[in-house]
């Protein structure tokens, strides 16, 4: 089998999608997801200009030999456009393998170690009460595993946090980037109180989750991390920018609450010591940011060897080829720990018509093959890309900080 043809999709049904699309002589295809939220065109014209052509005339079935030769072959490594552009052609040559085997990329990765994969959804509302009642909203639709983000009093506008009556989309597809203001103090006056809330109201049995976005110190995360622990967190995520990995110790040492971050790495050497020191308890990163399926199953064997879980990365910036490239992984290895899942807008799922299913708390796998995903590019090509930006984050006094 031979590539003959590579394209790219760049849509925005509902919010703006890179996908890629690699063709055979065979008729076979491959999708693959390149979306990287805010720079959606940068990862495009990488794949465009620099990979697309080196692809054509290989057989799609030499994976690692591929992934290999865009990685190493490429001299300038690392980062999140190109890891993303890697991670895309990846995910599309699984694709195209599964299709071509008549099999799941799961059977392919190792078959199945377990029937059905715990996900976590995310409640957010702009006051405590509000995101109480998003809780409860959530726990009927079935949701065993919830990620609590709330209104902070005293800050205007907060991650996590959506418009009334609207779904979370930080990314806002008109104009420039907008800013919000952050106090660190009121943040972590609050926190505690909600999750307090939150146990107290819906019991012992909700797996809770809550998202700091990287903008703790590690000492304000250690004291975070011991004020929580009576609340039982299944998780606390991104207290710290991530790049200080040794930051993680501090924390690792004040605090028994469960550590997960990884969601902005894109290869293994930018986790490797925070799992072989154990500094955390899930690792985040997801296949199209973290250079495919074939890096993330050794990314994952690596996290196996120190008890740390996956918990991939799963927001509605990927696109659902991404989300079904994390489940046939998540569905293969044995230490799978839980999966992001936001759902997505109707729109968005009328283009990308996938076999993965959600029922009550759990997402399933079919048998459909390769990923189990397509994309409709009549309906995607009426939805044109749209600039959007992520918000930038600033302190009161108007100092750029982490968003
Ligand atoms: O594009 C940025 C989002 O994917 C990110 O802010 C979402 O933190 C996030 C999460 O945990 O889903
Ligand atoms: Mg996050």
């Amino acid at each position: 089998m031979k590539i003959t043809n590579a394209r790219l999709i760049v849509c925005s049904p509902g919010r703006n999608f890179v996908t890629i699309k690699i063709e055979t002589d065979e008729g076979i295809y491959g999708l693959g997801d390149a979306t990287l939220n805010g720079r959606e065109g940068a990862v495009a014209s990488y794949l465009q200009d620099h990979l697309i052509p080196c692809l054509i005339g290989r057989n799609p079935f030499d994976i690692e030999d591929i992934w290999q030769y865009f990685y190493k072959g490429a001299y300038w490594r690392r980062g999140p456009v190109t890891m993303s552009a890697i991670g895309a052609i990846d995910m599309a040559l699984w694709d195209i393998k599964g299709k071509a085997l008549q099999t799941p990329v799961y059977n392919l990765l190792g078959g199945k170690s377990r029937q059905r994969m715990l996900c976590y959804t995310h409640a957010n509302g702009r006051t405590l009460d509000d995101t109480l009642e998003k809780v409860a909203e959530k726990m009927e639709m079935g949701f065993e595993a919830i990620r609590v983000q709330s209104g902070v009093p005293g800050l205007e506008k907060i991650y996590g946090v959506a418009e009334k009556g609207k779904a979370y989309e930080p990314a806002i597809r008109d104009g420039l980037p907008y800013e919000e203001t952050w106090d660190t103090a009121k943040y972590l006056r609050f926190v505690p109180k909600l999750l307090e809330k939150v146990r107290d109201t819906f019991g012992e049995d909700l797996h809770l989750l809550h998202d700091s976005h990287h903008r703790l110190t590690p000492v304000e995360a250690a004291r975070l991390g011991k004020e929580l622990e009576a609340y039982d967190l299944f998780w606390l995520e991104d207290t710290i920018a991530a790049e200080l990995q040794q930051g993680f110790r501090l924390i690792r040492q004040h605090t028994t609450t469960p550590l997960a971050v990884g969601e902005v790495f894109n290869t293994i050497f930018d986790c490797q010591q925070l799992i072989t020191e154990q500094l955390i308890d899930y690792i985040r990163m997801t296949v199209s940011h973290g250079g495919g399926i074939t890096p993330m199953q050794k990314i994952a064997s690596l996290a196996e060897l120190y008890q740390v879980k996956t918990g991939c990365h799963g927001a509605s910036d990927m696109s659902p080829i991404c989300l079904a490239a994390c489940l046939h992984l998540n569905l293969s290895i044995n230490n799978f720990g839980i999966q992001e899942y936001m759902g997505y807008p109707d729109l968005t799922e009328e283009v990308f018509p996938h076999g993965y299913y959600f029922e009550r708390g759990f997402l399933y796998l079919t048998d459909q093959p390769g990923l189990g995903v397509d994309i409709d590019e009549d309906l995607a090509a009426k939805h044109p890309y749209q600039q959007a930006y992520l918000p930038v984050n600033r302190l009161t006094d108007g100092t750029l900080y982490n968003w």
